[in-house]
This record gives C-alpha cells, sequence and structure tokens, in this order.
C-alpha cells in the first residue's frame, strides 16, 4: 500500500528549530542540523545566488514604483522574501515545473520570465501570464491555494509517464488554511506524487497573523498527519532554502514522495499596493526582520568566504539598472493589445458562447471611440 502506511515513522519527526546555514549576522552556522546539508556550493552558484536576489529586490522595487505612477493595477512585493524563493527555484532543473501563488518575482525571474511579462500581469492585460508556461511555470494562482492541486496533479502526471522531474507548489501561510492545499497534500502523500510543497511563511495572510492560522506548533508540524516529512528552514537564509529544497526535490525524484517545507520569512511590504499595513502591525516587529535581512546577510557571508567582490557588485548593479529600463520601457505607456484577442487564446475551437461575447465587447468598444 502506497502511502502513510509506507512511510518510515521516524521520517515524520518535525524539529522546531529551522534549518539555517548562515546566521542573521553572516556567520557560519555550527548546528548539528546544519551538518546535514551543503553549504559548500560553487563560487559562482554562490555569486549567482546573490545576483538573484538583487535583481529581485531592485526589480521588485520598480514594480512598486510603476503601480504608484499608476502604470500598473496592483502589485504584491516580495521584498525580504527573496531568499526563500530564490534558493528553492535555484537548486532545481529547468525542467521541474513550478506553481507560483502570485508573489514569486524572484522565482520568476530566476525562470527568465521577462520583466515585461511579469509586468503585463499586474498592468492587467489580456495577455498578462503568456510566456511563463513556455519556461516550466505555471500562471500565477490569484484563487488561493489552487496552484497547489496542479501542482500535485503535475506531479502525479510526470510519475505515470514515467519521468523523473518534480514540481513545486509555492504557497502562503494563509493559503495552509484552505480546503484545496489540504487535499493536495493528502493526494500527494498517499500517491507519493513528487511534489515539494514551498510554504513560504511570511507571518500574514493580509491582516491576519500565522498565529491565528492555526492551533498546531508550526505549518511543518500539519505534514506528519499526512505522511510526510515536514522542514522548517530559515526562509532569510538562500542556502538553507536552496540546500533543504534540493534535498527535498531529490528524495522526490527517486520516488521518495512529497515534502512539506516551511520556509519562515517576512513580507516586509504591504500585503498588495492596496493595502496599509500599519493598521494592524507594528514598526517594531517590521524592525525586527529588517535585522535579518536576507540580501545583508548573504553580502556578509560571501565577503567573509571571499566570494563577494567590487566587481561582482558593479556587474549586479549594471544588471539591475539594465532590467529596470527594460521593464520601465516595456510598462510606461504601452499599447493595449487588441483586446478582442483573448477569447482567441482560450479554446482550440472557439465556441459559439465566445463568439457571442466577442462580438458584444467589439460592439461596446465601437461605441467609446
Ligand atoms: C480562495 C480565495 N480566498 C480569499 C482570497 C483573498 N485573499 C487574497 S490574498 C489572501 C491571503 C493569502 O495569504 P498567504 O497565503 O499567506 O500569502 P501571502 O499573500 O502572504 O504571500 C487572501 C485571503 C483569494 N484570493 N482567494
Ligand atoms: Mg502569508
Amino acid at each position: 500500500m502506497a502511502g502513510l502506511a509506507s512511510a518510515p515513522l521516524e521520517s515524520l519527526g518535525v524539529e522546531m528549530e529551522p534549518i539555517q546555514l548562515v546566521a542573521p549576522d553572516g556567520t557560519p552556522t555550527t548546528s548539528d542540523a546544519a551538518t546535514r546539508y551543503r553549504r559548500d556550493l560553487p563560487p559562482e552558484t554562490l555569486a549567482w545566488l546573490y545576483e538573484s536576489m538583487v535583481l529581485t529586490r531592485d526589480l521588485d522595487g520598480e514594480f512598486v514604483n510603476l503601480q504608484r505612477q499608476g502604470e500598473l493595477a496592483l502589485f504584491a512585493s516580495c521584498r525580504g522574501q527573496e531568499a526563500a524563493q530564490i534558493g528553492a527555484a535555484a537548486c532545481l532543473r529547468k525542467t521541474d515545473w513550478l506553481f507560483p501563488q502570485y508573489r514569486e518575482i524572484g522565482a520568476f525571474l530566476l525562470r527568465g520570465i521577462t520583466p515585461a511579462q511579469i509586468g503585463a500581469v499586474w498592468r492587467g492585460k489580456w495577455h498578462g501570464g503568456l510566456g511563463f508556461t513556455e519556461k516550466c511555470v505555471a500562471p500565477i494562482a490569484i484563487p488561493i491555494g489552487t496552484q497547489s492541486l496542479h501542482a500535485v496533479g503535475a506531479a502525479m502526471a510526470a510519475q505515470r509517464l514515467g519521468e523523473d522531474s518534480v514540481t513545486v507548489a509555492f504557497v502562503g501561510d494563509g493559503a495552509t488554511s484552505t480546503g484545496d492545499v489540504h487535499e493536495a497534500l493528502n493526494f500527494a502523500a498517499v500517491y507519493r506524487a513528487p511534489c515539494v510543497f514551498v510554504v513560504q511563511n511570511n507571518q500574514w495572510a493580509i491582516s491576519v497573523p500565522v498565529r491565528r492560522q492555526m492551533a498546531g506548533p508550526s505549518i511543518a508540524h500539519r505534514a506528519t498527519g499526512y505522511g510526510m516529512p515536514g522542514i522548517r528552514v530559515d526562509g532569510n537564509d538562500v542556502l538553507a532554502c536552496f540546500a533543504v529544497t534540493e534535498q527535498a526535490a531529490q528524495r522526490a525524484r527517486e520516488g521518495g514522495g512529497p515534502t512539506l517545507v516551511e520556509a519562515i520569512t517576512y513580507r516586509m511590504g504591504p500585503h498588495t499596493t492596496s493595502d496599509d499595513p500599519s493598521r494592524y502591525r507594528s514598526h517594531e516587529e517590521v524592525g525586527q526582520w529588517a535585522a535579518r535581512d536576507p540580501i545583508t546577510r548573504y553580502r556578509t557571508y560571501l565577503q567573509s568566504i571571499g566570494v563577494w567582490s567590487d566587481r561582482l557588485e558593479e556587474r549586479v548593479r549594471t544588471k539591475s539598472q539594465r532590467l529596470r529600463a527594460e521593464l520601465r520601457e516595456a510598462i510606461v505607456g504601452a499599447e493595449d493589445f487588441d483586446v478582442t484577442e483573448m477569447f482567441d487564446a482560450v479554446y482550440h475551437d472557439i465556441t459559439p458562447d465566445l463568439v457571442a461575447q466577442r462580438e458584444q465587447l467589439s460592439a461596446e468598444l465601437a461605441k467609446e471611440v
């Protein structure tokens, strides 16, 4: 029998202490848990992780600026969550499918989805989301938790096709309270689907703190009930996120089944540009997390091992400027596509209902000019 009955019980104990390889002050940790994971990535990989986090932070800021300037309808910043996203996505193969929620800008960039393509989503253009699947990334999921079921379905399909790919479902802490995520976790465990659930516990689901999402000790502890390992990791430590997700993906690839990774991090900005977090959380709390910034910590670590250099910083800054310019160029004042084209991409053969809707829309648009 698959699933819980065959899950080795000793693998289901969940440690409360998050896995951490680099401490907030940038020094390498020496705990027993840390010895189970590798920190010794090649220098070029270490530099790439740094570059990816800085580019994500900078572009994220540019997206916020563009929204404030009226160029985007809305934006959900990932400021503070760069390590969790980059670490989890960077350890995978480019053919492993990602199923994002909506805040995974770092993972999108890492996969080569362009700033313009991400911008089209938040500008609310009909073609927002095109270009994602070509990079094995599902379109963003605004209905909370739904992507987790898609991730498990895709993992089960890969399993049946005999492929050794894995899928990663990015889920928020709040999303773990939904029925969809419960069903996804249970299905994944019972069918030993090659799926890794990366929960970015950023402490908040809009204005609801994580302590009000659950009565158990942690999100990772829920995994035990499903019959899969649950691992808590410092979500502001990119190397720990990389190592933990890499191990979980390897386990899934080898037929060991799913893992629930809880990356403990913090949403430094508002929920979206429509939110005012000062109404429900304190400056002190934000300040405490600012001191655990994932980029500052990682830079200090790279400096201590001689990987960071002025040249690296310059290269990253130049790339950042280029990407931000590219984003602005694609977004500011961009012409809208012919909106009636959106009906073409729904079905292979358009249905009579959609033909009628297209005609109705065309008639309404004609009245506007
Ligand atoms: C099914 C569903 N219910 C409610 C909402 C409204 N909603 C949007 S974001 C959000 C909170 C999600 O929090 P979390 O999963 O922690 O993700 P985060 O925004 O913190 O990254 C809610 C309830 C929604 N989009 N979909
Ligand atoms: Mg959250």
